[in-house]
């Protein structure tokens, strides 16, 4: 296949899977909207399809269907204009379900249309922008699955939004791999891969310490015996911000997660359902993954730590189903690195310049991807980032520890 037809295929395939996700969920269930920092599976939907409509075709000389749209699916490009707040997303009754899978249908014929029938030139400008879009339309199937997820476990029923979705896989081995460190290169080089986020790059060099890390994440039976311990009420584990949540919430298990005797149940897309002891622990924030690390007598990754030890792998990023190191597919992986550019790195010109560069600030970055991602959108380079209290995504951890040289 030219490469006109595999970004067509690329994108045809993106669009139709949002859809596939989506389609088991009525017109009121992709209305909810659990909280601010989750939005209707609806609002997902629009709002890809505005990004292609504002970033692809809008360029191009094609009229957008409804003017009035992009105040309401805008959702953080200051460049292109106003917005309505987030947390009244869910306020969004019109346009309807309907109108946004017309709105989809229409914008996909026209997407389709331009990249079979343009110029070559034409066609090399636009890939980049075609291939940002269809990764950013990945980000949002995960988020399509953790906001309905969100908003089913504040209905008294806890139905299940995804019935089939594949629960964890345990992981019953424990291993770690000892590397000896140095200088080492980590980032995507401009060009060096057919797509990577401005933020993976530039590749750079790092000084790594000789450390350990582990070919499993920390599981749901570790994390019980940190809590039996008394783990949320001892305080030298945990970081002052983290201590002072954990109080202020009043956290005792992660998000969507509860022990009931010995059992730990869990809330997710499938419904209800006890974990495997040896299944990755998720829905952790950033500070009970860093405690958590402390009990266990160990730490967390940096993540030229993880990036170092995860491109030594032999595990396939787009593969279905986790990996053997759990490096991919179970559960994004916190890391104590802080979310900052890399020496050099430039966000792009112009609005999607904003895409990530503007987040470097007060979040920490996490790395593989979870059982949420989408295949194919899984690297060794990949850059995720949340603020440091999020437990709504599904969120673990992976031990590092210092050896000595
Ligand atoms: C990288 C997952 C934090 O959810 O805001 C979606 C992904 N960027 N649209 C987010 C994203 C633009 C982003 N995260
Ligand atoms: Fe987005």
């Amino acid at each position: 296949m030219d490469e006109r037809s595999v970004l067509l295929a690329r994108y045809r395939a993106t669009r139709a899977h949002t859809e596939r996700l989506s389609a088991p969920l009525s017109p009121e269930d992709q209305q909810l909207q659990a909280m601010a920092d989750a939005s209707p599976t609806k609002w997902h939907r629009g709002h890809t399809t505005w990004f292609f409509e504002t970033f692809v075709l809008g360029p191009q000389g094609v009229s957008p269907l409804d003017e009035r749209y992009g105040l309401l699916f805008n959702s953080y490009y200051e460049a292109v204009g106003p917005r309505h707040a987030r947390a009244h997303r869910g306020m969004l009754s019109r346009p309807t379900a309907q109108q946004v899978t017309a709105w989809r249908a229409r914008v996909d014929e026209q997407m389709q249309q331009l990249l079979a029938s343009c110029e070559e030139p034409v066609l090399q400008r636009l890939t980049p922008l075609v291939r940002l879009g269809i990764a950013h339309e990945e980000q949002h199937q995960e988020l399509i699955l953790t906001d309905i997820v969100a908003a089913m476990a504040l209905h008294p029923h806890k139905p299940a939004a995804l019935p089939d979705f594949p629960p964890d896989v345990p992981a019953p081995w424990k291993g770690r791999r000892e590397l000896e460190g140095g200088l080492v290169s980590i980032g995507v080089q401009p060009g060096e891969l057919p797509f990577a986020f401005d933020n993976e790059g530039p590749r750079h060099s790092v000084w790594l310490h000789p450390y350990a890390i582990s070919e499993r994440l920390v599981t749901v039976g570790e994390w019980a015996a940190f809590a039996e311990d008394g783990g949320y009420q001892t305080p030298s584990l945990w970081l002052s911000d983290g201590l002072a949540v954990v109080r202020a919430q009043g956290w005792e298990a992660p998000a969507y997660t509860r022990r009931e005797g010995r059992a730990v149940v869990h809330f997710g897309p499938e419904g209800e359902r006890e974990l495997h002891p040896d299944a990755p622990c998720t829905g952790l924030s950033f500070y009970e993954a860093d405690a958590l690390a402390t009990w266990l007598g160990a730490r967390l990754p940096t993540e030229a730590e993880w990036e170092h030890a995860a491109s030594a792998e032999r595990d396939e990023p787009d593969r279905i189903g986790p990996s053997m190191g759990q490096w991919y597919g179970a559960a994004w992986q916190w890391t104590r690195s802080s979310y900052a550019p890399y020496p050099g790195f430039r966000p792009a010109a112009g609005a999607v310049g904003e895409y990530n560069g503007k987040f470097m600030i007060d979040q920490q970055v996490l790395r593989g991807s979870s059982s949420y991602t989408p295949p194919g959108h899984s690297r060794p380079t990949y850059r995720n980032f949340w603020p440091s209290p999020t437990r709504f995504q599904k969120t673990g951890l992976r031990l590092a520890w210092d050896l000595s040289p």
